[in-house]
């Protein structure tokens, strides 16, 4: 029998949310919940695979919730919870740490970046097994489509290998309980649009990221029109003016990156952006960027310091989700634990 269809995505707690979070997750995130049922997280358990101080997390995790609802995401029609709140979670990674192969963690990415230099001695061990629990995160709930950002693929690969391995070194026993053979789906991922993947707008080989050290390299979700006005503007380009057609970006990142946003944020495709601004320099592009930035972040961010302003509202509807997430969650951990060969 096919998995029945299932939304599953989160974003972690760890600084300040960013364009890319919002144009390669959150706004997908919003999209979804139109055609399925969607359970999105604030993962905090994945935050602090690195250092996070307590107070600062505990307004990140209510930031980040804020965000998902100023942005569109209805709390009361999908489930919208903190990760910590569920210990399924913890519980489903510590099977998967044992299902995983060290050889499959080793070949992850975004691990070998991270762990890469002068902190290779002091990376969490939280660090390594970090895609071990992103997995668990989305077979918890049997997600069949994780909306995520094109740096993400690579830990969706592993949560299919991980299902699959689960389903066949425990095929026996999954019969024995009467399950489906598929116990776990084999998610899919849903990487799509025009800005799956934002890259810095100080060095386009970059994606634009939490940790750069460059402020003027992201547009943060809670800038105000001034701030994105003047990263826009400060962004690096060419001197080329701009292509009529999508082909004329190749070898052309910063350009590509600049209407991939504009694109994404007007909700049409490169194609039509270069329809119209084709030909036009950047003394004519910037400035419709920036007013469109202001144009569909200042809400957003106006309706994010509405929300924090009473964090027992936010508390409420993601002590509400997790209290749903539960359920489903429970019901999948009985049946692992019997698969397993756990008593109780
Ligand atoms: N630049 C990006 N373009 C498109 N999507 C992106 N995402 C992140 N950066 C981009 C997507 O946002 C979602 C949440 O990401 P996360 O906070 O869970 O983790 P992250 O990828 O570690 O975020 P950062 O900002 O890149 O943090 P650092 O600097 O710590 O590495 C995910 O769906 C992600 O794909």
């Amino acid at each position: 029998m096919p998995h029945h269809p299932r939304v599953f995505s989160g974003t972690q707690p760890s600084g300040d949310l960013h364009l890319g979070n919002y144009l390669g997750a959150i706004k997908r995130y919003v999209e979804m919940q139109k055609t399925h049922e969607c359970i999105y997280c604030v993962v905090d358990m994945h935050a602090i695979t690195v250092w996070q101080e307590p107070d600062e997390l505990r307004r990140s995790i209510r930031e980040v919730a804020a965000a998902y609802v100023a942005s569109g995401v209805d709390p009361k029609k999908n489930i919208v919870f903190n990760q910590s709140r569920v210990r399924q979670h913890a519980e489903l990674a510590w099977v998967f740490n044992c299902v995983a192969r060290m050889g499959w963690m080793e070949r992850m990415t975004q691990f070998k970046d991270k762990s890469a230099g002068k902190n290779a001695e002091n990376i969490s061990l939280g660090l390594f097994a970090y895609p071990s629990l992103m997995a668990a995160d989305i077979l918890l709930y049997k997600a069949t489509h994780v909306p995520v950002g094109d740096d993400q693929k690579q830990h969706l690969e592993l949560t299919r290998d991980i299902a699959a391995k689960f389903n066949n070194d425990y095929a026996r026993s999954i019969a024995e309980q009467g399950l489906e053979a598929d116990f776990f789906p084999i998610t899919d991922p849903v990487i799509a649009g025009p800005a799956t993947r934002v890259m810095s707008l100080k060095d386009a080989s970059k994606k634009m990221s939490k940790s750069d050290t460059s402020e003027g390299a992201r547009i943060l979700l809670m800038d105000d029109a001034d701030q994105i006005s003047k990263k826009i503007k400060r962004a690096t380009t060419d001197p080329e003016p701009l292509p009529s057609e999508e082909k004329g970006l190749e070898g052309r990142a910063e350009a590509a990156n600049l209407v991939g946003i504009y694109a994404a944020l007007s909700d049409t495709t490169k194609a039509a952006v270069l329809a119209e601004f084709g030909g036009k320099g950047w003394g004519a592009f910037k400035p419709a960027l920036a007013d469109l930035a202001v144009a569909k972040l200042a809400p957003i961010a106006d309706e994010t310091r509405r929300l924090v302003a009473d964090p027992a509202s936010i508390d409420a509807f993601m002590a509400d989700g997790a209290a749903r997430a539960a359920e489903i969650a429970e019901k999948t951990m009985k049946e692992v634990r019997s698969i397993v060969g756990f008593i109780g």
